[in-house]
């Protein structure tokens, strides 16, 4: 089912339901190879939000900023690779959503535990904001926050379950975004935690 959100905004609900475990098998291959870590933002707090990630580019944060990085700095070598999987339910979310054509080249892997949030923020280091953000959501449910072009717009507050997807475009792509702090509770196939995916072009 298609729900939008705003302009820009698109809901799929369940659409990345059919394909959860080969998602979450591919997710567990990855961070074997880059585990997830919580980094630092320029102004020198840790965030509660655990990260990895996967594809050409990696987004990082340090004391010295923000960027994508063709190299995982823990490591010293380039990201593991999008698996095939993931591109194509991005592509396919991108086009249901009125964004044929999206060819992402960086996946985030966002990882929150109980109490995890993540501030009201722009997503605006990708070079091209005219492609989408794709978003995937697995295990427990958070409380999405979708304000406006200003950080002082009123947000709306949307409930983000298991298998849910949301593509970011147009006018909704700059709008200011968080997500309240995680509540506790267990899922089947994730335990007490919620990973989101988000599918970008980087560069
Ligand atoms: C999350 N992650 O649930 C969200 C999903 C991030 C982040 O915000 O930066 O890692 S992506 C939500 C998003 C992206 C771009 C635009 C908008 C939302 N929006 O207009 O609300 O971990
Ligand atoms: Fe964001």
């Amino acid at each position: 089912a298609r729900e939008p959100l705003g302009p820009g905004a698109m809901l799929l609900r369940g659409f990345a339901r059919p394909h959860e475990t080969e998602l979450i098998a591919a997710i567990e291959a990855i961070i074997t190879q880059a585990p997830f870590r919580q980094m630092v933002t320029p102004g020198g707090h840790q965030m509660s939000v655990a990260m990895t990630n996967c594809g050409s580019f990696g987004w990082v944060t340090d004391r010295s900023g923000y960027r994508y990085d063709p190299v995982d700095p823990e490591s010293g070598k380039p990201w593991p690779a999008m698996p095939p999987l993931f591109r194509k339910l991005a592509e396919q979310a991108a086009r249901e959503a009125g964004f044929p054509g999206f060819a992402p080249d960086a996946c985030l892997i966002n990882r929150y535990e109980p109490g995890a949030k993540m501030s009201l923020h722009q997503d605006r280091d990708e070079r091209d904001i005219g492609a989408p953000i794709v978003s995937v959501s697995l295990g427990l449910p958070a409380t999405f926050l979708f304000g406006g072009l200003k950080r002082t717009d009123k947000a709306q507050r949307y409930r983000l379950l298991h298998g849910d997807v949301v593509v970011w475009g147009g006018p909704a792509r700059l709008a200011f975004h968080g997500v309240a702090p995680l509540a506790d509770g267990e899922h089947g196939l994730l335990g007490r935690r919620r990973i989101n995916l988000t599918f970008r072009r980087a560069r």
